[in-house]
């Protein structure tokens, strides 16, 4: 048992409309469950408990990035540059780079070099309190190299101590074995790919990039039906460049989230709400992008969707390894306010992951995962550019 006293908690319960502070807080910890989280004066008392003075500093529950792309090969700088001299994401994806590019990078890569290469980018959002990372496969697109990516994925939760989710995205470009014939492509993905991945036990989700330069509704919905066969929950790439409708369907098939979601209309909101689907909002590819089209924030608000926020680290549209950078992200460029945004990287990460159950808040039956901060205030990590004020990373009470 674990005693943290003489702490500030921002307790972030998904049902509460603020951040649940409480000053001269305290959590008490067994077996890695939260079994009191409150005014120390609350505090049950314990004998043989180890405490850890905290000396006032703010205690938030471990972060949740609920959308990575963290394990690939390669680098996209050169695309970068391109693209700094005029070229569009959409013309280089189509002159055969973007996605493609990093797929044949990653086939070539051997699954350990991946776990290599992938390290860094884990380290970085570690060091920022994050204690669960969602990671999508996407960059092998036939069975074997899809699957090597998610088994490189959940080797790094061996490598370090953090909660991996994988999401397959199998059905993320077409690979150019398949070109002009898509169909094709999805029958594999449908068929082979889906059900080899889930019952070697390598997926808790799919995922699918329903886009004008990715697959149409019909193709999207085929995955899904095949995600529902293998019984895993559904997420989806949906109104990043365009508006395809892909939340509606998202929503038909009960998906834990949606994501991106520039150009979502207020049918597509009403349709996530009714599902109970969260919006996942990733600024960091809006702002890499140099986009301008703001997702519908206030119809989101209106619907009371629940809005989380995550790096999309990828090395496209988004090599971005910093939550706090996410966060500040989401408040400059979206006017997302300081308690969004961090109920977009805690509480509501964790629906976004079908994990609210077991993580993103500070409530008793909660793993106890935990950030504590050298902070004045919550606002803080919303604030800061670039200086992480992390005092110590818990996870499940260590
Ligand atoms: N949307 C994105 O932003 C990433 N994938 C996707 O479907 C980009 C991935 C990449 O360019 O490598
Ligand atoms: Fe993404």
């Amino acid at each position: 048992m674990r005693i943290w006293t003489n702490a500030k908690l921002a307790t972030l319960s998904a049902a509460r409309s603020d951040l649940g502070a409480i000053e001269g807080g305290a959590i008490v910890e067994d077996s890695g469950r939260i079994v009191f989280a409150g005014p120390a004066s609350d505090a049950p008392t314990v004998t043989n408990a180890e405490t850890v003075d905290c000396e006032g500093r703010w205690i938030t529950p471990g972060f949740i990035d609920c959308h990575t792309h963290l394990v690939y090969a390669g680098s996209r700088a050169r695309e970068f540059e391109m693209r700094l001299q005029g070229a569009t994401y959409e013309e280089i994806a189509e002159s055969g780079g973007g996605i493609r590019s990093t797929m044949l990078a990653t086939r070539k890569a051997s699954e350990e070099q991946l776990v290599e290469d992938a390290l860094p980018r884990l380290d970085a959002l570690l060091a920022e309190g994050v204690t669960t990372i969602e990671i999508k496969s996407g960059y092998g697109l036939d069975v074997e190299h899809e699957l090597k990516q998610l088994r490189a994925a959940r080797t790094l939760g061996e490598r370090r101590d953090v909660e991996i989710r994988t999401t397959l995205l199998a059905a993320h470009t077409l690979p150019p074995e398949f070109d002009g014939r898509p169909d094709d492509f999805i029958d594999l993905v449908c068929n082979q790919i889906i059900p080899e991945a889930a019952s070697a036990g390598l997926v808790d989700a799919v995922d699918a990039f329903c886009e004008s330069i990715g697959f149409t509704r019909e193709q999207t919905e085929r995955v899904f039906e095949a995600a529902r066969s293998a019984g895993l929950p559904v997420k989806l790439h949906a109104e990043q460049l365009s508006n395809s409708h892909g939340a509606q369907l998202a929503a038909k098939y009960g998906a834990l989230s949606a994501d991106h979601l520039e150009y979502l209309d207020e049918d597509g909101v009403r349709a996530m709400a009714q599902a109970g689907t969260a919006a996942v909002i990733l600024p960091g590819a809006f702002y890499f992008l140099r986009d301008t089209k703001l997702p519908p924030f206030d119809l989101l608000r209106k619907h009371r969707v629940p809005m989380a926020i995550a790096t999309d680290c990828n090395p496209g549209t988004s090599p971005l390894t910093s939550v706090l950078l996410a966060m500040n992200m989401a408040a400059t460029l979206f006017r997302l306010t300081v308690k969004e945004c961090l109920k977009g990287v805690t509480c509501n990460a964790a629906a976004a992951l079908g994990m609210a159950h077991k993580v993103g808040s500070l409530e008793v039956g909660k793993q106890c995962d935990l950030a504590i901060w050298d902070i004045e205030s919550p606002a803080e990590l919303v604030y800061n550019i670039g200086l992480n004020k992390l005092h110590q990373r818990v996870r499940g009470g260590r």
